[in-house]
């Protein structure tokens, strides 16, 4: 049981995060969730309160804003200011081209989200966690961050920097016990090829095709493992990939 605990978790509207949101709110933490789709976030506050004895709280968040990073958690009400998960689970990939050709706006996107957002977020709330000298911060990197693939530069520069981040904060909270993890999955069924293929169905859904992905769930497991290990254990990166996947763009399909 995780015992009353407050999870954060960026980016709960959908995927990773809603399942995250889920699973740990099963298990008696009280989950705090947000995003930038106010309606997702209301609609599974709604449904984790009918269903679970411990409450949720949600507020609408885009994390590419430093301000509005800080302004939205110093809002929050005092029972919900003791973060002691914080899960950097918001991000995504915008398009899929070659850097001679690449959208700027697609690149300030991923860039702004997926490596700016994750460090306003932290950075917002670690003195809390360093007064307290508990916590446990998990970044979502991608096999993303240990590779690279064409079209895809960008987005795998952004996943390269949650590695190297994700490394440097265990670093410079050496001898604290605040843990840190990267959990970095392989292809799993989402609204990610969606968004990156900007909402062109048939596309994503081939990402997909003939093979069996991971599920946002399958992720939410293993994060619910490293939080409720140990306080002495720090589950460093965690790869997850689904079986039919043995690298980038290496998938065995069925037909
Ligand atoms: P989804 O598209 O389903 O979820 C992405 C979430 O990020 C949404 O809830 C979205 O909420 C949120 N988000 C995006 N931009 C912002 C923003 N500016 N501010 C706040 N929230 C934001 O995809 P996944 O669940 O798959 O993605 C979750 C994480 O997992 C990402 O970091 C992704 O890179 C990573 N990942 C995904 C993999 C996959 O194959 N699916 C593999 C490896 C890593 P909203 O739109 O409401 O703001
Ligand atoms: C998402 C996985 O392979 O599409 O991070 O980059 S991949």
């Amino acid at each position: 049981m995780l015992c009353h605990k407050i999870v954060l978790i960026t980016g709960a509207s959908s995927g990773i995060g809603a399942a995250c949101a889920r699973q740990f709110a099963a298990k008696g933490a009280r989950v705090l969730l947000c995003g930038r789709r106010t309606d997702r976030l209301s609609q599974l506050a709604v449904e984790l309160n009918q269903k679970y004895a411990v409450p949720a709280h949600f507020f609408t968040l885009d994390v590419r804003h430093a301000d509005e990073v800080n302004q939205a958690l110093a809002a929050l009400p005092v029972e919900w200011q003791q973060i002691d998960v914080l899960i950097n689970n918001a991000g995504l990939a915008v398009g899929f081209a070659s850097l001679q050709e690449g959208i700027l706006a697609d690149w300030e996107t991923m860039l702004d989200t997926n490596v700016k957002g994750l460090l306003y977020m932290t950075r917002a709330i670690l003195p809390r966690m360093l007064a307290r000298n508990s916590g446990h911060i998990i970044n979502i990197g991608s096999v993303a961050g240990h590779g690279v693939y064409p079209n895809g530069a960008v987005y795998c520069a952004t996943k390269h920097a949650v590695k190297a981040l994700t490394q440097g904060l265990r670093m410079d909270l050496f001898g604290k016990k605040i843990r840190v993890t990267s959990i970095d999955p392989g292809a799993v069924a989402t609204e990610f090829s969606e968004v990156r293929f900007k909402g062109d169905t048939a596309r994503a859904a081939a990402v997909y095709a003939d093979m069996h992905p991971l599920s946002a769930d399958d992720i939410a497991d293993a994060i619910l493992y490293c939080v409720q290990c140990p306080p002495h254990v720090n589950v460093s990166e965690m790869i997850i990939m689904p079986t039919a996947q043995a690298g980038l763009g290496m998938m065995a399909r069925e037909k």
